[in-house]
């Protein structure tokens, strides 16, 4: 490059500012990851044009050999995720339970970096897998690092760490085949679930709507296990961890799901980064239920249990912080792939206790990220370091990068002063929990009940939420070749409930199993149905599609979306293709997103465009018939302005439209009130009485 000519990085950094002793003045050149600037980086070293190549040559060596080794082992569980920055902030203090540093006065914010995921995909699977989500928080506090690794539903499918890889192994894809990929409805997953009474609380969950989030924004966080809370004068109390979403809890339907897989893979990956990049940033409250001892006693279940949880009515969740995430990796794997979680994380203030899930993922994670990252270096991966200074006598090991300086890796030391010296009562210690039992294999007598709570689960939910349930188990069952298998587990329902267990029977077309009777020990709790999370956003966030073609009246439609997006949603335009459509009164309207690659699938709500030739036109392309009605079975808000009505009966809507959930006329000129009901309307996300008149 001559000395007039710019760099052809207009991001470099001007040489001078750097000095660098490089052999010219610009920083564009490409170099070896030596710093040898490279003369071609098209072709590989030949002996002549038409020769082979050389092994000599160092250069493409060493660029295959990176490319090569791109790639760490996926994560055996949680594999595909997604993750981004932000802060927690205390918002009531919590020092008279915990002397945790981060918790203690309100306004004290806490950088955190949060990844989500689904469990049993591999890392390309797609977002709307039935599955257990994620939901691993890391607290960079200013007492070292402290991971919150739980997930979006509150139990677990076993009760001790003994069972983990045999259920991951049963839920993966089979050995012999490799199939399927991210589902549980396959023969070994239910052989196993079967067999393990335990898992009937957490299978009522995992086919219930939960396990089928709109978005990573729209679910509860859960730390699952009870943990111990210590404050300054050494007192210990029980705890659970919870998140609310402030955008409430909203799912999708099972139809909407497996077709959204093909439609958009990545959407709750996309929806999450969409929703930070356009400065909608996600937000939870923090909550603890927080007990003692001598109140865990009284309870008929065991708080060490993790297929157990503690119903909000006995225990109320305390809010006492906020978390939001505001800002999006800047490289993926850097990130959201080295980033290393483990619930052994720990700060002063904080520690276990004795469930045996929890222990047992105590040794597991550590050991997980040696093979996944490579060495006991990890926590020296730019993501994963504490935010706080770090002294310690540990050195060497694979890939290290700090450079210890001094002759002393030792303590105690008098060489260097004594130092690092330990905190004694103000570091971390563990809480004297008094123990003396006999060294056994064997469970307390609580973890016997597998049936109360699950039918707890199971009244607590919605008519609604209740049909979809069934028809989960319908839906994963008539999956599983083998009679048996599909036999025990209506046995195991119809130890939760005889209705459950004959609905389910009916789906799947087998004999009604015998009747149980699970006496009720808690009465139903109302805070466990997802519709008691509305949340306080309405709108704010929801997406919104504006079908739209040639011959479109652009008033009503402008008018919407000004209206819409004025209230927070996204809103978009499609259109048969991404050409601006020509409209009947006002120019070209410019689209989003092309009909094709765009179905209602992706949207909360859709609206309809008039105009005569629009409509005439739509009406013969099968992506716009599909587009409705989707969005139609799929319960969503259908708002049309005149004239769509017959695009709506083609698509299979009722001839009579009005008084018909959900669905809404709007006028050209979009009066107030016509505003004021469209956003009530998809405020309240999905019109259900649809779907029992769909089914009947
Ligand atoms: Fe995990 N789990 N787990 N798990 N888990 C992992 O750690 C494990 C369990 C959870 O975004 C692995 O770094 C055992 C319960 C999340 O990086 C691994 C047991 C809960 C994530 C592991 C459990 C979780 C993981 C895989 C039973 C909810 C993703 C890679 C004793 C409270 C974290 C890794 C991320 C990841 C082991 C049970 C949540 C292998 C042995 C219960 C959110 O170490």
């Amino acid at each position: 490059m001559s000395q007039n000519k710019e760099p052809r990085n207009p991001h470099a950094v001007p040489v001078d500012t750097l000095k660098l002793h490089r052999i010219d003045d610009s920083d564009s050149w490409l170099t070896t990851n030596q710093g040898t600037p490279l003369g071609d980086n098209q072709r590989s070293l030949k002996q002549g044009e038409r020769g082979p190549t050389l092994l000599e040559d160092f250069i493409l060596r060493e660029k295959i050999t990176h490319f090569d080794h791109e790639r760490i082992p996926e994560r055996v569980v949680h594999a595909r995720g997604s993750a981004a920055h932000g802060y927690f902030e205390v918002t009531e203090s919590l020092s008279d339970f915990t002397s945790a540093s981060f918790l203690q006065t309100p306004g004290t914010r806490t950088p955190v970096f949060v990844r989500f995921s689904t469990v049993a995909g591999g890392s390309s699977s797609a977002d709307l897998a039935r599955d257990v989500r994620g939901f691993a928080v890391k607290f960079y506090t200013d007492t070292g690092i402290f991971d919150l690794v739980g997930n979006n539903i509150p139990v677990f499918f076993i009760q001790d760490a003994m069972k983990f890889p045999d259920l991951i192994h049963a839920v993966k894809p089979e050995p012999h085949h490799g199939m399927p990929q991210a589902a549980s409805a396959h023969d070994t997953f239910w052989d196993f679930a079967s067999l393990k009474p335990e898992s009937t609380h957490m299978l009522l969950w995992a086919m219930s709507d939960r396990a089928i989030p709109r978005s990573y924004r729209m679910m509860q966080g859960f730390g699952i296990h009870t943990f111990r809370l210590i404050n300054a004068k050494g007192e210990s109390f029980f705890v659970k961890f919870h998140w609310r979403p402030i955008a409430g809890t909203y799912s999708v339907l099972w139809d909407e799901a497996i077709k959204i897989n093909g439609a958009d893979p990545d959407f709750h990956r996309r929806d999450l980064w969409e929703a930070i990049e356009s400065g909608r940033h996600p937000e939870w409250r923090f909550g603890v239920q927080i007990f003692t001892e001598e109140q865990a006693e009284r309870w008929p279940f065991d708080i060490l249990d993790p297929t157990k949880l503690i119903p909000e009515e006995l225990v109320p969740v305390r809010e006492v912080g906020r978390m939001v995430l505001d800002r999006n990796p800047d490289n993926f794997f850097a990130e959201t792939e080295q980033v290393a979680f483990h619930p052994g994380h720990l700060v002063p203030g904080l520690d276990f206790s004795n469930d045996p899930l929890l222990q047992g993922r105590l040794f597991s994670y550590l050991d997980t990220q040696l093979s996944r990252l490579g060495g006991p270096n990890f926590h020296e991966i730019p993501i994963n370091r504490a935010h706080c200074p770090v002294h310690n006598n540990q050195r060497d090991g694979h890939m290290r990068q700090t450079i210890n300086k001094g002759r002393v890796g030792y303590e105690p030391n008098s060489l260097a002063g004594g130092c690092p010296m330990q905190m004694g009562a103000r570091g971390f210690n563990s809480f004297a929990q008094a123990s003396d039992g006999r060294k056994v294999r064997a469970d307390p007598e609580r973890f016997a009940d597998h049936f109360s709570q699950a039918r707890l689960f199971w009244r607590s939910q919605s008519d609604v939420e209740q049909n979809h349930i069934v028809n989960a188990f319908s839906f994963e069952l008539s999956k599983v070749e083998a009679p048996a298998i599909r036999h025990r587990v209506l046995v195991q329902l119809a130890q939760v409930d005889g209705s459950l267990a004959a609905r389910v029977a009916d789906g799947v077309g087998m004999p009604h199993p015998p009747q149980y009777k699970t006496p009720d020990v808690l009465p139903p709790s109302p805070a466990l149905s997802l519709f008691a999370h509305p949340g306080e956003l309405g709108i704010h966030g929801r997406r919104i599609g504006i079908l739209v073609a040639d011959g479109v009246e652009e008033r009503g439609v402008t008018s919407v979306k000004n209206t819409l997006e004025g209230v927070g949603a996204t809103v978009k335009l499609v259109g048969p293709t991404l050409k601006p459509v020509h409209s009947v009164n006002a120019g070209d309207v410019a689209i989003d997103c092309a009909l094709a690659t765009s179905p209602s699938l992706l949207y909360d709500a859709i609206v309809i465009g008039g105009g005569d030739a629009a409509l005439a036109a739509l009406r013969s392309m099968p992506h716009a018939l599909e587009f409705v009605r989707d969005a139609y079975l799929h319960c969503k808000t259908i708002a049309y302005f005149p004239g769509a009505e017959s695009l709506l009966f083609s698509a299979g809507l009722p001839q009579e439209l009005s008084g018909l959930a959900g669905v809404i006329a709007l006028s050209p000129a979009l009066e107030l009130k016509e505003t004021d009901e469209l956003t009530r309307l998809i405020t309240s996300h999905r019109h259900w009485s649809r779907e029992s008149a769909l089914s009947a």
